[in-house]
Parts: structure tokens; C-alpha cells; sequence
């Protein structure tokens, strides 16, 4: 792993100078690092040169946004956000994958996250194409829901969450417990179904940025909807005047939800021993019907526990085992 990292920083750096960028550009680390605080950049309202990341997303906005990413930092610190304020559609041909690199973007913060304002002045260069990077796995405990209080305010014990701000993240094993909070009445509570009344196990999340969502919300999204991970693009929202500073995981498309397991028996996200023991007490069972298909155990619904249900089982074994 240490040594994948060194590499990737001396690409990064091979990049840079490759692309021209001065010896002094920073990258995304380099700006989203602090130890302020309130989680503002030590690079607050300078002009810089980034060596930059590989473009994880694009929203078309009023002002364009690309989010991205920087492969040396998995563990924190290594998103940023890049605003368009030209006009004119700069990033248009952008591709999610590429590796973009930029001169003279404005390090701002906007509503408590981190952001590269690209303005008339500002460059880009891009580079190679990547594969999407996975979403990197955390708990709701690592990016936990605000408290509410006064009634309506809502903030966050603290500022834990703020090194993945604008990062791609997981949270598993999850149940909507609540809907229509925060500051568009679009937030929603996940919790976790390990921890279900544990409050600091709770985070939220939101869809406008789902291009799969109907209104407000993507169409899987109830209260009482269960499912086996969420993932999402992490994005603080500041308002010191209305009393709101929480984090909330943006999904982006139908993909960002994972709703069940096949052969996951006893519907806890993962197929083990236990989902056996409840598979070999229906083996060779007849008469299996809709909707309950011999407690699932008929994975291929012909109406018997057979051979090609133990086969199904079998390609599924340990899936999601971590
Ligand atoms: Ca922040
Ligand atoms: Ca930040
Ligand atoms: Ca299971
Ligand atoms: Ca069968």
C-alpha cells in the first residue's frame, strides 16, 4: 500500500511537471488538509496551481461542478470540489475518469466545503483516463448526523467528518429511520441496522444530485427502506445564520443504492452459515410459492429446494464477507 501511494505522488508530481504546472502547485491533499478548527483550508483565498485528480462526477448546476479525486489520499483528505464561474460551460468536455490538473483557480469556501473557483483567468489540463474509483468504505458513526437544537437548527458535535468532504463513500448495512430534514427538507436518516438506537450510528443523506431521483428522492428511498449499502458523495452544508452545519452523503444514481443479497436468508447483508442453516432446512421442499418461495430457499422459483438452488447458493457464498 505505501509504496502504491509513492508512486502515485511521484506520478502526480511527473504529471505536474509534464503539464507545465510550477513547482509549488499543490494538490488535493495540500488543500483540503487542516488542522483549523472549523474546517477551513489553510489555503483560504489564495490563488494556486493544483496538480489535481481523477474526476469521480459532474453536476450541471448553475455554477458546473466537477468533484474530484486524488488517489494518493483514500484515507481522508483527498476531495475536492471545482466550480465553474465562466460562463461558459468550461468543463463541458470533461469526461468522468480524466485526470485534470489547473492554474490559477481561487481556494474558497463555500457553505463549509472546500471548493477551486474557476474563473476567467484559471487553466486546465487533462490528463490520462482512469477506471471510477470504488467508494471507500466507512461507518455513519465516521460521518454522523447533526443533533437537532434548537428545534429546526441543526449542527454536528464536531467536525470528524470534515476529511471526506468531497470524497465517493459507503456506508453499510443501513435503514431510512427519518425524511424531510435540513435545509430543502430533503435530508434522510440512515442508521444503522446493527446499531438501530444508537444515535451516533445515524448519518444523512440526500438525492438532488441523483439523476435517478423522482422529486426529491430516489424512488428506493422510504422511510423503513433497508439496504445493504448507500454510497454517495460527502458535502457540508453551512449556514451559520439559519443554525445548520451538517454532512450529508449525496447520492448520484440508481447504482449508489445496493437493496438486498440474493441467498441472504435471515436479511442481514451477507451469506453465511446461518443463511445455510436456513437454506438446508428447506432442501428438497415442494410446493414452493410466490411470495414466500419456501422461506427463498427456491432461489430459481420452480417450485422445489433443488440442486440448482444449492448451485445458486454457492455463487453467492461469503459475498459481501469482508
Ligand atoms: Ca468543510
Ligand atoms: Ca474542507
Ligand atoms: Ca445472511
Ligand atoms: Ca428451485
Amino acid at each position: 500500500m505505501k509504496k502504491t501511494i509513492t508512486i502515485s505522488i511521484a506520478a502526480m508530481v511527473l504529471l505536474g511537471m509534464a503539464n507545465g504546472l510550477p513547482a509549488d502547485s499543490l494538490s488535493i491533499y495540500d488543500i483540503q488538509y487542516t488542522t483549523n478548527a472549523d474546517g477551513t483550508s489553510l489555503h483560504v483565498n489564495e490563488v494556486v496551481d493544483c496538480f489535481g485528480g481523477i474526476v469521480i462526477h459532474k453536476y450541471a448546476g448553475y455554477s458546473p461542478k466537477l468533484t474530484l479525486y486524488d488517489p494518493a489520499h483514500p484515507d481522508g483528505w483527498g476531495g475536492l470540489t471545482v466550480k465553474d464561474f465562466t460562463g461558459t460551460d468550461a468543463f463541458s468536455g470533461v469526461n468522468v475518469g480524466e485526470w485534470l490538473s489547473f492554474t490559477n483557480t481561487i481556494v474558497e469556501e463555500s457553505r463549509g466545503n472546500t471548493q477551486l473557483a474557476y474563473e476567467s483567468g484559471s487553466g486546465f489540463v487533462v490528463g490520462d483516463s482512469y477506471p471510477t474509483p470504488d467508494a471507500i468504505s466507512v461507518t455513519c458513526a465516521d460521518i454522523a448526523a447533526p443533533v437537532e437544537g434548537p428545534a429546526d437548527e441543526w449542527h454536528v458535535i464536531d467536525h470528524s467528518a470534515e476529511m471526506y468532504e468531497a470524497m465517493y463513500l459507503r456506508v453499510e448495512k443501513i435503514t431510512v429511520t427519518r425524511i424531510g430534514l435540513g435545509k430543502a427538507s430533503d435530508n434522510y436518516v440512515l442508521q444503522s441496522f446493527e446499531y438501530p438506537s444508537d444515535p451516533n450510528w445515524s448519518c444523512w443523506a440526500a438525492d438532488y444530485m441523483n439523476v435517478d431521483a423522482i422529486g426529491d428522492y430516489h424512488p428506493y428511498v422510504e422511510l423503513g427502506s433497508r439496504f445493504c449499502a448507500v454510497e454517495g458523495i460527502l458535502e457540508q452544508y453551512t449556514n451559520p445564520d439559519k443554525g445548520w452545519d451538517y454532512y450529508q452523503l449525496l447520492t448520484t444514481t440508481t447504482d449508489d443504492f445496493t437493496v438486498g443479497q440474493t441467498a441472504d436468508f435471515d436479511d442481514d447483508c451477507d451469506v453465511d452459515l446461518l443463511d445455510f442453516g436456513l437454506f438446508a432446512a428447506h432442501w428438497l421442499e415442494g410446493g414452493c410459492k410466490d411470495p414466500n418461495w419456501c422461506g427463498g430457499a427456491d432461489l430459481n422459483q420452480n417450485t422445489y429446494v433443488d440442486p440448482p438452488d444449492l448451485e445458486k447458493f454457492s455463487e453467492n457464498w461469503l459475498v459481501n464477507d469482508k
